[in-house]
C-alpha cells in the first residue's frame, strides 16, 4: 500500500518518535489535519485562540517570542488547553545555530521551549550538529523535531540539493526527526510527516513574500499531511467558522487521498 493511501493511524506504526505517534493518532481521532499558526502578540489573544480553536485543530503553532507579556503562567495555561482539547503544541522556533548553542536556546532562557512544546523545528543549514544538540534535550522529554526542507515564501533559498540534504539528515535521525516543514513530499521510502504553511482559501499572498495554496493543493496534489493556517483563520470574521472551513477542506482532501 502506498504511503499516501494509508490513514494517519496506519502510518503511526512506522514511527518510533512519541510526538509523531501521538500526532498521527490524534488527527484521525479528532478528524482534523489543521494546525493554526497563532501569530499574536498578547497572552490574552494567544490563550483565546487556543481555547476557541482547540476543538478544530491537531497542532497549535506558536511564535512565543512575539508575545509581549509572556510569563510562565501563559505556558502553564497553554499546556492545560492542550490537554483539554487534545492538541499538540508546536513552537515554530526555527533553530539555526551550532549544536551547543541550540541546546541552550531550546532548554534555557526565558522561554524554556523544550519544557512545554511537543514539537519544534530547525534549519538544516548549520549541519547535523543542530539535530544532535536539540536531540540531547528533546529526546528525554519525548519531543519531536521537524526540519525545514522548504519555505513558502517567495525567493526561498531552501530548494534543490539543500532540500535533498535536509531529507538525508532526517533519514539519519529518525528517532527524533519525524518530518518536515515543506511544500511537497519527497519520494523516499521512510514515512515522514509534512506540515505545510502558506495555506489560504482566498488570498494568494500577503505583500511580504508569503505565497498561499489551497488545502487541496497541499494535501492532495503535494502529498503533505498538516495544513498550517494563520491569518486565513484569525485575520477576519468568525474565527471558529473560519477554522471549520479549513478543517473541512483539509479533511476532505485527506479522505479523497486515502480513498475513504
Ligand atoms: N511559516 C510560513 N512559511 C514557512 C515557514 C513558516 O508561513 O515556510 I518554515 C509560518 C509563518 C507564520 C505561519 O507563523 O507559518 C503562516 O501564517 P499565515 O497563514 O498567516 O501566512
Amino acid at each position: 500500500m502506498s504511503l499516501l493511501a494509508k490513514t494517519y493511524t496506519q502510518r503511526a506504526e512506522a514511527h518510533t518518535n512519541a510526538a509523531a505517534v501521538r500526532l498521527l493518532r490524534l488527527m484521525d481521532a479528532k478528524k482534523t489535519n489543521l494546525s493554526v499558526a497563532a501569530d499574536v502578540t498578547t497572552k490574552k489573544e494567544l490563550l483565546h485562540l487556543a481555547d476557541a480553536l482547540g476543538p478544530y485543530i491537531c497542532v497549535f503553532k506558536t511564535h512565543i517570542d512575539i508575545v509581549t507579556d509572556f510569563d510562565q503562567d501563559l505556558v502553564d495555561q497553554l499546556e492545560k488547553l492542550a490537554e483539554k482539547h487534545s492538541f499538540l503544541i508546536f513552537e515554530d522556533r526555527k533553530f539555526a545555530d551550532i549544536g551547543n548553542t541550540v541546546k541552550l536556546q531550546y532548554s534555557a532562557g526565558v522561554y524554556r521551549i523544550a519544557s512545554w512544546s511537543h514539537i519544534t523545528n530547525a534549519h538544516p543549514l548549520p549541519g547535523e550538529g543542530i539535530v544532535k544538540g536539540l536531540a540531547e534535550v528533546g529526546m528525554p522529554l519525548s519531543r519531536g523535531l521537524l526540519l525545514l526542507a522548504e519555505m513558502s515564501s517567495q525567493g526561498s533559498l531552501a530548494t534543490g540539493s539543500y532540500t535533498l540534504e535536509a531529507v538525508r539528515m532526517a533519514q539519519r535521525n529518525r528517532d527524533f526527526v519525524f518530518g518536515f516543514i515543506g511544500q511537497q513530499r519527497m519520494d523516499v521510502p521512510e514515512d515522514f510527516v509534512y506540515l505545510t504553511p502558506g495555506v489560504g482559501l482566498e488570498a494568494k499572498g500577503d505583500g511580504l513574500g508569503q505565497q498561499y495554496r489551497t488545502p487541496e493543493q497541499v494535501i492532495l496534489d503535494s502529498g503533505c499531511d498538516v495544513i498550517i493556517v494563520g491569518r486565513g483563520i484569525y485575520g477576519s470574521g468568525d474565527i471558529a467558522a473560519n477554522a471549520q472551513r479549513y478543517r473541512e477542506a483539509g479533511w476532505n482532501a485527506y479522505l479523497k487521498r486515502t480513498g475513504q
